[in-house]
């Protein structure tokens, strides 16, 4: 395809795993200018797009690109970085066998690429240590759907949730994780206000904006309150044991695990800390409610007991026949673009392909399709025991590609000292500096979103094009094709000959069908009918629900309609779940829960949503959530700072206190690295206790202590240029649209506040004009940087975190020229424009600011948050704002 000159081109998003098209228009190739909007035919997201997807064209620029491969820090050609790549793997295989290797992929890789990778290690190299960042976000689902249907299967799509009559979200922030999925329900709800919304989350989220009954649910008891509706069902007679007797095995056991652990409502309120109405609420809902989803993400998958908990959920719809028909059913939401994609090539380790497992039989038939005789034999090590293995030294090679571990495994700091021991770390990324490339021996540029060109399956299973939309930047190349040029040059010349994406897809359609007749349907994945489809066929793939079986032109919304599930005597099973508490132990010396999440505005690791200055102004710092009491036992006010620590690492982050936390439990946002901050990385803090089936750490507890930190000063720069701030003890940086912005504070007292700051502010720029306001005995500093005129950098200090609003300083910085007044408000730190003051960004999409917000509510009367929208769009694109423009409304 000729990207260059195509306008209107159709893509997927490159975030969540609603899986969004996207129409984008090339405005201009050379400047990497391109127009995002929702494609209104799209059935993920008919022209809906979150703040996220709506920033996507922000992110296409040069900035902390990745641009050539690097060796040991110096440039190089690929071919000198594949070959050094290619050779040290062999060296270290023939030394200490395959099994010495591994690789660590990423549910963000596109399907092809990840195809490629998997083939490579498990079909040639022999072994089976590929491992996904999806063992920590939906291997505890994959576990529960295998135990229950025989395959890894999501049986609805989001017509169904939006058809249901109950909704129940438990364990999912919907609103800010799968904001278009969370607007789609919000419609229906709207449309139809008799159906009914449960929001089940130990925290009061954005969620809650549309839930009829809230459950504050104690953390890790979700299996209790399952267990407990199961029992309940049955006690009322509600399980269609005509369904159980066709369709399924197991109920019997089950019942007695659930009655027997969480017998009546009593008990189940108490276990899962809730009020007996409460329960009796849902209970009664379900009950009596036919068309009922279970939607859940990871407050249920990443846990200790995971994978029992799904089973718990999926138990009730089997025993209630309330699976795979319109408007029912257990909804696993998964979080990446390609996390259903991954689990199609099997990229995990306990996977082999197209959803075929470590089976002699499987074995044979994948080692066949690929006439690969040294297939690995046994399922490989999950992502905490693969960097276990790492840091004991017995894998003495690794390729990273995708993922950011460092950050995002449990007890990072153990993580991070594995890889600085081992002898080679590969890492593929299309971004330079993040918080695992610097342990890398080797990087290699991948190309990234807008430049990548392959195909991502969504949550319901619906498979759509990511398509290129401009040329690589520098010298990045696909992964595939690396993969495949390390393949060759280890020997392997037969099966890495793919020219395109293409040529993979359709290999791995064909292997999806291979020896997997429409008739038998021995496996769920199934895509043959697009085993020979043309290149042009491919660039043209218009979305589409798998299976799709040979012959067939339309694919599949919904299985297991028929009853018939992939297990051998084709019956889903009913699991005995004994549910079990989280496992770390809280302590006198640990006695908060840590619990940690997403925001609405940011992207995991933020290395590609941290380059939009848009998506930086809602929340712009690691923050901590705490509940009033536990703040004020520690004399913590809000917005200073906290020091939280577990028996693993610590973090500094800023505190919220806020009710819809409860007391006992903490919330942190997974989202802050070392490149970002200096002590915001949660990592380092996570428990790495996993899941005993899925392997899936406990990313949702760990008993840690909070303590006020004494900073002895609060401060804040804004700068045109990237600034040295390393020993100062809490920074974060926050890219803005002219500058950036660092937020800090610090441990030890500031000796000479002049003398300090020209330090901070004017190393390496020349010719500055300085102005500057200080009272040393309050604690107090101002200062700001000028060339020509031009601001180009000030500086707040303050005794405490009561420091001038930043948002009137940032419009400062799009003036080409200050006027004496606003030197003036400047330096008194004193906002002269109140219409810059705009306070902290609300709307992402339109980048509405709170005072503005408020002040209108105040001038115009406003009273409704449609209202907010016309005057000023706020709230009018995604729709995420919504519960927090209501919130202001509500507070005036
Ligand atoms: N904005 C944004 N969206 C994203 C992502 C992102 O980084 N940013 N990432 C994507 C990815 S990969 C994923 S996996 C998804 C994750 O999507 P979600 O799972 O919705 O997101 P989280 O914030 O990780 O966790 C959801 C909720 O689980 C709750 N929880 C914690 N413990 C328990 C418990 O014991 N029981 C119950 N019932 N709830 C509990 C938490 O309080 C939290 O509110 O989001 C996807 N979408
Ligand atoms: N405590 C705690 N830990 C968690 C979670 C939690 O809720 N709490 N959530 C877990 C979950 S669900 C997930 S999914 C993980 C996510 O954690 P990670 O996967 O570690 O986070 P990302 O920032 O998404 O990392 C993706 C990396 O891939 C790069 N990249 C993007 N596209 C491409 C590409 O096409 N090719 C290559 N080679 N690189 C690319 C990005 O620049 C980035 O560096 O975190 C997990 N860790
Ligand atoms: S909901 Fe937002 S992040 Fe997710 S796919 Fe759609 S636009 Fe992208
Ligand atoms: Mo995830």
């Amino acid at each position: 395809m000729s990207a260059q000159c195509a306008s209107n081109i159709h893509t997927t998003c490159a975030y969540c795993g609603v899986g969004c098209g996207i129409t984008a228009e090339v405005v201009d190739v050379d400047t990497r200018q391109v127009k995002i909007k929702g494609q209104s035919d799209h059935p993920a997201n008919f022209g809906r797009l979150c703040s996220k997807g709506t920033a996507l064209a922000e992110t296409l620029g040069a900035e902390n690109r990745l641009l050539h491969p690097l060796v040991d820090g110096q440039q190089v050609s690929w071919e000198s970085a594949l070959d050094q790549v290619a050779q040290r793997f062999m060296a270290v295989i023939d030394e200490h066998g395959p099994d010495a290797v591994a690789f660590y992929l990423s549910g963000q890789l596109l399907t092809e690429d990840y195809y490629v990778a998997n083939k490579l290690m498990k079909g040639f190299i022999g072994t089976a240590n590929v491992d996904t960042n999806s063992r920590l976000c939906m291997s505890s689902s994959v576990v529960g759907h295998k135990r229950a249907f025989g395959t890894d299967t999501v049986p609805g799509n989001y017509e169904d949730l939006e058809q249901a009559d109950l909704v129940i979200l438990t364990g999912s922030n919907t609103a800010w994780c799968h904001p278009i999925v969370f607007q789609r329900i919000k419609a229906a709800k709207k449309l139809r206000p008799e159906m009914k919304v449960v929001v089940i989350d130990p925290r009061r989220t954005a969620t809650c904006e549309i839930a009829d009954l809230y459950l504050p649910v104690k953390p890790g008891t979700d299996a209790f309150l399952f267990n407990g509706l199961l029992s309940y069902l049955s006690r009322l007679g509600s399980i269609d044991y005509e369904y159980l007797e066709r369709h399924t095995e197991g109920f019997g056991s089950a019942i007695k695990a659930a009655n027997e652990t969480a017998g009546d409502i009593v008990t189940v309120a108490l276990k899962c800390g809730l009020k007996e109405a409460e329960v009796a609420t849902l209970f009664d809902w379900f009950r009596r409610t036919e068309k009922s989803v279970s939607v859940y993400s990871q407050g249920i998958n990443q846990s200790s007991s995971g994978s029992d908990k799904v089973n718990a959920i999926i138990n009730c719809h089997l025993a209630t026949g309330r699976i795979g028909k319109p408007g029912m059913g257990p909804f696993s939401l998964t979080g990446q673009p390609n996390a259903m994609g991954g689990r199609e090539v099997g990229g995990l380790a306990n996977q082999l392909a197209a959803h075929m497992d470590f089976e002699p039989e499987d074995i044979e038939r994948v080692s066949r399709f690929w006439n690969a005789p040294n297939i690995a034999q046994k399922a490989g090590l999950k992502a905490v025991d693969l960097f276990e293995a790492v840091a004991e030294g017995r894998i003495k090679a690794v390729w990273i590609m995708g993922t950011n571990p460092a950050v995002s495994l449990p007890n990072a700091n153990r993580v991070a000292q594995a890889l600085s021991r081992c002898a080679t770390v590969i890492v593929s990324d299309c971004i330079h500096h993040t918080d695992t490339a610097e342990y890398a021996n080797i990087l290699l540029p991948a190309l990234g979103w807008g430049e990548k060109d392959g195909t991502v399956t969504n949550s319901e299973r619906r498979i759509s094009r990511q398509r290129a939309l401009l040329p690589p930047m520098g010298e990045a190349r696909p992964d595939w094709w690396a993969l495949c040029e390390v393949g060759r040059r280890m020997g392997y010349k037969e099966g890495f000959n793919f020219q395109s994406s293409h040529e993979i897809f359709i290999e791995h359609a064909a292997l999806s069908g291979f020896e997997n007749s429409p008739d038998d349907r021995l496996r769920d994945f199934n895509i043959a009918a697009l085993s020979d489809i043309s290149p042009q066929q491919y660039d043209q793939l218009q979305p589409f629900q798998w299976p799709l079986y040979k012959q067939e032109t339309t694919g599949t919304s919904r299985l297991f309609a028929d009853g018939q599930y992939f297990t051998s005597n084709r019956k889903a099973r009913l699991l005995p779940i004994i549910p079990s508490l989280p496992k770390g132990e809280l302590s006198e010396e640990y006695p908060l829960s840590l619990n940690t999440g997403r925001i609405r505005d940011q992207w995991h690791t933020m290395t590609r949503t941290g380059l939009a200055p848009q998506l930086n102004q809602h929340i712009a710092e690691p923050f901590c959530e705490i509940h009033p009491d536990d703040a004020a036992a520690i004399n913590v006010e809000q917005d200073s700072l906290i020091r939280i620590s577990s028996s693993y690492g610590k973090m500094l982050a800023r505190a919220q206190i806020t009710d819809t936390q409860q007391p006992g439990q903490l919330f942190v946002p997974m989202h802050w690295t070392g490149q970002l901050s200096s002590a915001g990385r949660m990592g380092p803090l996570i428990n790495p206790v996993t899941d005993p089936f899925s392997g899936q750490p406990e990313s949702k507890h760990t008993p840690v202590k909070a303590e006020a930190f004494a900073a002895n000063w609060h401060g804040f720069v804004f700068s045109r240029k990237p600034l040295e701030v390393e020993g100062i003890a809490y920074w974060v940086k926050i890219r803005g649209r002219q500058f950036y912005r660092y937020e800090l504070a610090g441990d030890a007292a500031i000796e000479n506040f002049s003398h300090w700051s020209r330090k901070l502010l004017l190393s390496g720029v020349p010719h500055e004009e300085w102005q500057e306001y200080s009272d040393p005995s309050a604690g107090k500093y101002r200062a700001a940087a000028f060339v020509d005129g031009k601001l180009t950098g000030c500086l707040f200090i303050a005794p405490d975190s009561q420091l001038p609003e930043r948002s009137w300083l940032a419009s400062m910085f799009d003036a080409e020229n200050l006027t004496d007044k606003d030197r003036l408000s400047l330096l008194a730190g004193i906002p002269m424009n109140q219409a810059a003051n705009t306070g902290k960004t609300v709307c992402a999409c339109f980048g509405v600011g709170e005072n503005t917000i408020r002040n209108t509510i105040q001038q115009q009367q406003l009273n409704s948050v449609e209202a907010i929208g016309k005057c000023l769009n706020a709230g009018t694109n995604c729709g995420s704002c919504i519960p927090e423009l209501q919130a202001l409304l509500d507070a005036q």
